[in-house]
């Protein structure tokens, strides 16, 4: 085996020949060539195993070693390389240099992961989705550690520990494992009123992504972008998928979460490696002191957001990602975003929020990676020259040379180490601030409901069901009725008819409504970005088709089927009832991707039903083949199919409810028909059929 740092050589340099050829010749830590590596040293072939055995000891002490304490929120996550890429300068109103040059390209490194699960958890979990970029540009690293939802729980970084324990597993029980589903999470919300225009979000689809790669990111707090000149100009910043935005359904999630519980990671592993690079566009908003000050809300409040409408997002740059990691925990875990990671010309602002962030994130690494030298770690460290006096400590890889360990000293411009640039160097935007210490919440962060209503009156009916089914699905996991009930007292101040909604699904009546802490709460005009439907894609590039196949399926159907999908650039991947693949009508064989147990239609965006009059009528005493079409039918999928499918409808129960979805396909052309329906990606009519949710 070969580690990334350092390729295994002889003494001399030369690669080793093992004894089966060019192999490299496996070595200890130390470089001590292994005879073998399948036996511990004993005395006697039955005798105890020695002390002596360096080998035996290294290896089973390194692999005791192995792990490090996972990340105490975002534990579990996935990333990929990339670069950004500037396409609108921002020299108007920064220095940081990374926002100069239109057309440079500045590497990057994006981390997505979810909140609340622990390292092993499950990809769609209903949760926040982290997403974290780290820029490493000319003038330092920017960690840009972001969600994809652009507002937060809690406006003050004091009660985020309570938050966390409240989401986590309860500590008696250690569980639920990453779910919001259960009495503490929805105590501590129905005590933090703050929280419930996150709780639309988090209710909403958004909390269930299809992908990283169909979710926007967004940076959360107010920043400053600072010129030459020291002046300010407030920012928030917006990744935009160029995917277009796209969720699953919450029964769809359950189901994933068993079919492929890694649905997100492989998802992105997959899209890169076969060169289908998810990109986002960079959009800022800038607005000034004046906007600010007129805003109905204070920019320093995390828990809301400017709406587009007000200020436009200005699109000024471009994240591609490229490249997956050479080593998951090399580059994934060992990677370690910190808010304060800034360059000149980027600032922070006042947000309680982020002022708290700013602490945490590096006491965090240093328990994490195990000391101060995180930096050195290959994935952390700057690609920019550094110079500095900050020395030893663990796993110090690269110290300052020279007998100069300090400054001021005189030993002189080229022994004497680096000096400080007034000029270059970060400078920190000079507000003043003035007022008497005090432990307060600013009373311009007290209006807790007008941009939730915002929110969900910006939804569409189907986006507005869903965040009712998912309130009642979470509050019927509460066991105590008083926290439900205080959770409606607040939906009251949200939205009626949503409160009115949950209480009917909770069988409950309803309480009154919780006292606001300020009045009145305001009837914002809805915000089409929004939601995720009216912001999604127009083709269905990228997304995956499965085709159920069957022996004798119409060979002619399926060859136009692929070549439809691959002129909409999607993929698709061949269920069939054996592994090794079905023989088609022309005689040939087709591999199978997954055996239908193993390809439950939650997998795929669109399905496709290609079979023979035998393969159907063998399916249809089949469950999962059962299963695969009833759940394409309920969640709202497009259905194509070959006439001997019929069996398989009838079977599923929905032979007499088929619509405009499902779609016949005799010929080549209904194939491309069928792919240019897949667009839409799902048929929002029909839940209204299927769900009693609905009746
Ligand atoms: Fe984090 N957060 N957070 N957070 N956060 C961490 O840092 C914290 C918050 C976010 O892929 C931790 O390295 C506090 C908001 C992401 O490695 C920790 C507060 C937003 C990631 C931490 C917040 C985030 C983290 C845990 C409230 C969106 C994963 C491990 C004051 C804008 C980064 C680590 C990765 C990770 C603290 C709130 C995003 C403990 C104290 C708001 C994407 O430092």
């Amino acid at each position: 085996m070969s580690f990334a740092y350092e390729e295994p050589q002889g003494p001399g340099g030369e690669t080793r020949q093992s004894a089966g050829g060019d192999v490299a010749v496996m070595t200890t830590q130390q470089g001590v060539p292994v005879s073998d590596n399948q036996n511990s040293l004993k005395q006697g072939a039955r005798g105890p195993t020695l002390l002596e055995d360096f080998h035996f000891r290294e290896k089973m002490f390194h692999f005791d070693h192995e792990r490090i304490p996972e990340r105490v929120v975002h534990a579990r996550g996935y990333a990929a390389h990339g670069y950004f890429e500037l396409t609108d300068s921002l020299a108007d109103v920064t220095r940081a240099d990374v926002f100069q040059r239109v057309g440079e390209k500045t590497p990057a490194f994006v981390r997505f992961s979810t909140v609340a699960g622990s390292k092993g958890s499950v990809d769609l979990a209903r949760d926040v989705r982290g997403f974290a970029v780290k820029l490493y540009t000319q003038e330092g690293n920017w960690d840009l550690v972001g969600n994809n939802i652009p507002v937060f729980f809690i406006q003050d970084a004091m009660k985020f520990p309570d938050l966390i324990h409240a989401a986590k597993p309860e500590p008696d029980r250690a569980f639920p494992q990453a779910q919001t589903a259960h009495d503490n999470f929805w105590d501590f919300i129905s005590l933090t009123p703050e929280s419930f225009h996150m709780i639309m979000w988090a209710m909403s689809d958004r909390a269930i992504p299809r992908s990283f790669r169909t979710m926007e990111g967004f940076g959360v707090h107010t920043f400053r972008l600072l010129d030459a000149q020291g002046r300010s100009t407030f920012v928030k910043f917006h990744w935009k998928p160029k995917q277009g935005l796209q969720s699953v359904l919450w029964n769809e999630a359950v189901k994933i979460n068993g079919a492929d519980p890694d649905f997100h990671r492989r998802d992105l592993w997959d899209a890169i490696n076969s060169g289908d690079y998810p990109e986002w566009e960079l959009g800022v908003q800038l607005f000034d002191d004046a906007f600010a000050e007129s805003f109905d809300f204070d920019v320093l409040d995390a828990t809301k957001l400017i709406p587009e409408e007000l200020v436009p997002v200005r699109v000024v740059g471009r994240l591609v990602l490229d490249r997956v990691v050479d080593n998951f925990f090399a580059e994934t875990e060992q990677v370690a975003f910190c808010t304060q990671n800034v360059p000149p010309g980027i600032d922070f602002s006042n947000d309680p929020l982020l002022q708290g962030r700013n602490f945490s994130y590096l006491d965090t690494q240093i328990k994490r990676l195990g000391g101060p030298n995180f930096t050195h770690i290959p994935i952390n460290a700057p690609k920019c020259p550094m110079h500095h006096f900050q020395q030893d400590g663990h796993m110090a890889m690269r110290n300052p040379k020279g007998r100069a360990n300090y400054e001021p000293n005189s030993w002189g411009p080229t022994d004497g180490g680096p000096r400080e640039d007034p000029a270059r160097g970060f400078t920190t935007f000079e507000e003043v601030a003035d007022g008497p210490k005090q432990r307060i919440r600013s009373e311009t962060f007290a209006d807790h409901y007008s941009q939730a209503r915002q929110f969900f009156v910006s939804q569409t009916p189907i986006e507005q069901k869903h965040i009712g089914d998912a309130l009642v699905f979470e509050l019927s996991k509460v066991e105590r009725p008083d926290i439900r009930l205080r959770t409606l007292s607040h939906l009251l101040n949200v939205d009626e008819g949503l409160a009115a909604t949950v209480a009917d699904g909770l069988g409950m009546a309803l309480p009154d409504r919780a006292r606001a802490a300020c009045a009145p709460i305001t009837d914002l005009p809805p915000s089409e970005k929004l939601s995720i439907v009216r912001n999604g894609p127009a083709t269905f590039k990228g997304r995956k088709l499965g085709i159920l196949l069957t022996d004798g399926a119409d060979a002619k159907l399926f060859a136009a089927l692929v070549k439809a999908i691959e002129k909409e650039g999607a993929v698709y991947e061949v269920i069939a009832p054996k592994i090794a693949g079905v023989t088609l009508s022309d005689g040939k064989t087709v591999a199978a991707k997954q055996k239908i147990d193993g390809g439950p239609s939650v997998l795929y965006d669109a399905v496709a039903l290609v079979v023979s009059a035998e393969g159907a009528a063998l399916l249809a005493n089949d469950a999962p083949a059962k299963d695969f079409v009833t759940d394409a039918f309920a969640h709202c999928k497009f259905i194509g199919f070959s006439a001997e499918a019929q069996p398989l409808f009838a079977k599923a129960g929905i032979a007499d409810d088929l619509d405009e979805a499902c779609l016949p396909l005799t010929s080549a052309r209904d194939a491309t028909a069928f792919l240019e329906a897949c667009r839409t990606l799902r048929h929002w009519p029909r839940e209204l059929e299927v769900d009693l949710d609905a009746q």
